[in-house]
């Protein structure tokens, strides 16, 4: 009787450690990863509500790729000089923008109010 309970037990784990290990490779893959993205001309890490570096500068042209880092859900909402949005960037996911015109973009997160960015995009030389 001790013996099947063992056996159940063991089984149990065994399933419970595929599950775990199947969800851990699934949630490692992001659009960073794929092998047709541009080249990333700098990275903003989204960890403990903010976004790290808060303000970039880019040349025209340049893609920047927000890493988030963090354990809750973010997104990216633009305001100027064009309305811009990332959708919902989930945790240990990443979202990629090529920034094609000269400008000053200003952004936020549309959950946490305190989450603010700038990318600064010069005209390329
Ligand atoms: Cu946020």
């Amino acid at each position: 009787m001790k013996r099947r309970i063992l056996l159940l037990l063991a089984a149990i784990l065994a399933v419970a450690t595929i599950v775990i290990a199947s969800t851990a490779c699934s949630s490692t893959t992001t659009t960073a990863s794929e092998e047709d993205a541009p080249a990333i001309a700098m990275t903003v890490h989204v960890k403990d509500g903010e976004f790290d570096p808060r303000e970039i500068e880019i040349e025209a042209g340049g893609t920047v790729m927000w890493i988030n880092d963090d354990v809750a859900s973010h997104d990216l909402h633009f305001l100027a000089p064009k309305k811009l949005y990332s959708g919902v960037v989930k945790p240990e996911k990443a979202w990629i923008h090529t920034f094609a015109t000269a400008g000053t973009y200003d952004y936020y997160c549309d959950f946490h109010n305190t989450m603010k960015g700038v990318v600064v995009v010069r005209p390329a030389p």
